[in-house]
């Protein structure tokens, strides 16, 4: 891996839909970093990280935040919820955590404003009532703040900075939400006044940390300084390339680091892409390795209970199955992905035996990618290959020879399937549970 030259970027992105466990492993990256950029997604992440056994979830604020002296930088890509952002910084700094003076915000960012939550609630409950069903987003307003940028309506952090056309654009676009919420989805209407006296309140403090993060991360390249990209939910997730219409609202593949920050696509020197040793997905939506985590005893029920798959954000238990390759190859190519780090292989553990899917059956035809429309996905009946588990425990373990033969076997495999190499495999949520393979 790259991180040691000086002046490389790597960009970590999910591979699956998301939870592959990125925090982790940008918190280890960071030791060879100057800094790290969220560029898509809001605080609908949920990055937990385990360092020396204490647990911290961040959901906005880049992971580089627990290393001490480390910038972090909120791109043009990211959606912000001025509040929530505020909130997460009080909660650091309460843990003792050093923040506002390494936290720079991308004036160019959309707010994501509380009529934002209200739609996203109410589109959620009339596709319920209608049959649609749910996407099951996270509720915290993401598409809808994303729909009001594409539509160039959009608040930006920017205009926080001019209380006057704050206020004329907010009545503006108050206005078009309270019809549409009044109306088509019989929601609740919002008041112009608290809102905009609670987000002048937090402009105040907020204002410090704007920042031209483009121009930053360039002059730290120019310095000598790693940047790390950091990539929320997944590539099945992207609102182009995953199983629409059951995504999020962002693009969360690796080309997007760099549109999202605001700098070029050569800087983006290596992609890791994270996978998990199994899949998970929180929502709706097809996954076509899904096994039912509810019945003790079953395959499910391990990797849902010893994986702890819930919701960081949401609490709501991920839906659990076997890997599945073909699915990543198509992941692979989106990102042009450098190399995998494959993590929680700890999971897999005293398996009996552990399933890859190697590609699907789709009316009669054998498909080894994953196909682009949901509904043929929902269709794809997984083909699996069938290795031999190990009994040994892989936890906290540092070097690939000190992994058990059916665990190497089974990861040769995979890395042959995908055709990307393995270069990290992570034992464990902590820092040390790493090992290093390039
Ligand atoms: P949204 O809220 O509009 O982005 O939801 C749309 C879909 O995207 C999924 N999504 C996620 N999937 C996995 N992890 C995410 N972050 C949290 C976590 C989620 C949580 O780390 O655990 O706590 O539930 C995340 N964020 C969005 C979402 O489930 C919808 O399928
Ligand atoms: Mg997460």
């Amino acid at each position: 891996m790259t991180q040691q030259n000086r002046g490389r970027n790597v960009v970590v992105i999910g591979t699956q839909w998301g939870d592959e466990g990125k925090g982790k492993v940008v918190d280890w990256l960071t030791d060879h970093a100057a800094g790290v950029v969220r560029f898509q997604g809001g605080h609908n992440a949920g990055h937990t990280l385990v360092i020396k056994g204490k647990k911290t979830a961040l959901q906005l604020i880049p992971s580089g935040v627990m290393r001490d002296g480390v910038a972090c930088y909120i791109g043009n890509g990211v959606v912000v919820d001025p509040t929530h952002l505020l909130g997460e910084i009080e909660r650091l700094e309460a843990a003792g955590v050093e923040v506002r003076s390494r936290l720079f915000i991308s004036e160019s960012c959309p707010l994501i404003l509380p009529f934002h939550v209200e739609v996203d609630r109410a589109r959620e409950a009339l596709r319920e009532s209608s049959g649609a069903g749910k996407i099951g987003t996270t509720g915290k307003g993401i598409g809808p703040a994303y729909e009001d940028k594409v539509a160039r309506r959009a608040l930006r952090v920017q205009d926080l900075k001019h209380p006057d056309r704050f206020a004329k654009k907010l009545r503006e676009l108050l206005e078009f939400h309270n019809f549409v919420l009044q109306g088509y989805l019989k929601g609740t209407p919002l008041e112009f006044q608290p809102i905009f006296d609670h987000a002048m309140k937090v402009a105040e403090q907020l204002r410090p940390m704007l920042a031209d993060v483009g121009v930053r991360i360039e002059q730290t390249n120019r310095e000598g300084g790693n940047v790390l990209f950091e990539g929320a939910q997944g590539t099945l997730l992207d609102v182009d390339h995953g199983t629409y219409p059951f995504v999020t609202s962002s693009n969360c593949v690796a080309g997007n680091a760099a549109a999202g920050s605001g700098v070029g696509p050569d800087k983006l020197h290596y992609i890791l892409g994270i996978t998990k040793a199994y899949t998970t997905r929180v929502g709706s939506g097809p996954f076509p390795t899904e096994l039912d985590i509810h019945q003790p005893g079953t395959v499910g029920h391990h990797l849902s209970t010893v994986g702890q798959e819930r919701g960081t954000v949401t609490g709501r238990a991920r839906r659990c199955g076997w890997l599945d390759a073909a699915a990543l190859k198509r992941s692979i190519l989106i990102n042009g992905v450098s190399g995998l780090c494959i993590t929680k292989l700890d999971v897999l553990d005293g398996l009996e035996e552990i399933k890859v899917c190697v590609g699907y059956e789709l009316d009669g035809q054998r498909l080894d990618i994953l196909p682009l429309d949901a509904d043929e996905i929902e269709a794809c009946k997984p083909v699996y290959e069938t290795f031999p588990g190990w009994k040994e425990s892989t936890a906290g373990l540092t070097q690939w020879d000190q992994l058990p033969v059916n665990a190497r076997k089974y990861l040769e495999r995979v890395q042959e399937c995908i055709g990307a190499p393995i270069d990290m495999v992570s034992t464990g949520p902590d820092r040390e549970h790493t090992i290093l393979l390039r």
